[in-house]
């Protein structure tokens, strides 16, 4: 089957929210030699957002969304161990913290990011949704130096970044992390104008920019240098 074929029936299994069909085309995408990648950021990816864009306009409601993203999410189980065979694999051991801000449930876009870094070889601490500042800035305090991986999908929850960025500063840890941002909402723009240290628009680039981030910090305390590769 061609590649466009499978992506036009990814498009119509995610409008359908059929969580069989979504794992049976993961499996036939594999077993077809496109890669999990491929199938998530050409596939899976903008047939939820055609799906977001129809609710967006009325033409269907929040539990038709559900079904949709539960299909997408029954997908990347199937996806998510050859995504980690395919990363780059430093295995440096510098930690990456990611989460979605408070008062956002969105978690799919999060967890994609989530199991790319760990693919490329860097210990991922995945916080999960609608995480409270707290536990980040404590996250930084048990681990030390390391990457911070902030999602957000909602304009509402956007400004939470800035407000863990805030109490990052206020609790004396800046110095020692990097914050990365990303979601929907977010731009580059957006990033710069809080402050963050970077920030990535898909799955693979956020791989690439959070590697680029950790390469930059110093080790965490305890970290020796055998470690790195
Ligand atoms: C699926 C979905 C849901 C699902 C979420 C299920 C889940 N377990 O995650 C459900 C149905 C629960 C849901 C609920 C809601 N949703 Co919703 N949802 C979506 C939808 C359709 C897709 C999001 C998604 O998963 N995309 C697929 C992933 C792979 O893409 P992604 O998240 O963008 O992630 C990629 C990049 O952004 C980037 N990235 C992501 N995170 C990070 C982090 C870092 C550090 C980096 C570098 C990069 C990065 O890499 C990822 C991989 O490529 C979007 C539409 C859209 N255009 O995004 C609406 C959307 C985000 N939702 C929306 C809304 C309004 C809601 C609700 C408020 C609806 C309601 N009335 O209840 C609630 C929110 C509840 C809450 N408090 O959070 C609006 C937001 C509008 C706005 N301007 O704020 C959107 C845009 C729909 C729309 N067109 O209006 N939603």
């Amino acid at each position: 089957m061609a590649a466009n074929d499978i992506y036009e029936e990814i498009m119509q299994c995610i409008a359908d929210g059929d969580e069989d069909w979504a794992r049976e085309l993961a499996q036939k995408g594999l077993d077809e030699g496109v890669s999990p990648l491929d199938l998530i950021e050409n596939g899976f990816t903008p047939a939820l957002r055609a799906v977001g864009e129809r609710w967006d306009t009325g033409s269907i409601f929040l539990p038709e969304m559900i079904l949709s993203a539960d299909a997408m999410k029954a997908a990347v189980r199937v996806l998510q161990p050859a995504l980690q065979e395919a990363g780059g694999g430093a295995h440096d051991m510098k930690t990456c913290v990611v989460g979605t801000v408070k008062g956002d449930i969105h978690d799919i876009g999060k967890s994609i990011v989530g199991a790319l870094v760990e693919a490329s070889g860097l210990a991922v601490i995945d916080l999960g949704t609608n995480v409270e500042t707290e536990l980040f800035v404590n996250a930084v305090r048990e681990r030390g130096s390391c990457v911070i991986g902030l999602s957000a999908l909602l304009t509402t929850t956007m400004v939470e970044m800035k407000i863990v960025l805030d109490e990052l500063a206020k609790a004396g840890l800046r110095n020692q992390v990097r914050v990365a941002v990303g979601g929907a909402p977010v731009t580059q723009a957006f990033a710069d104008e809080i402050g963050a240290d970077g920030y990535a628009e898909d799955g693979m680039s956020a791989m690439h920019l959070i590697q680029e981030l950790a390469a930059g910090l110093d080790p965490a305390p305890g970290e020796s240098m055998s470690k790195v590769a």
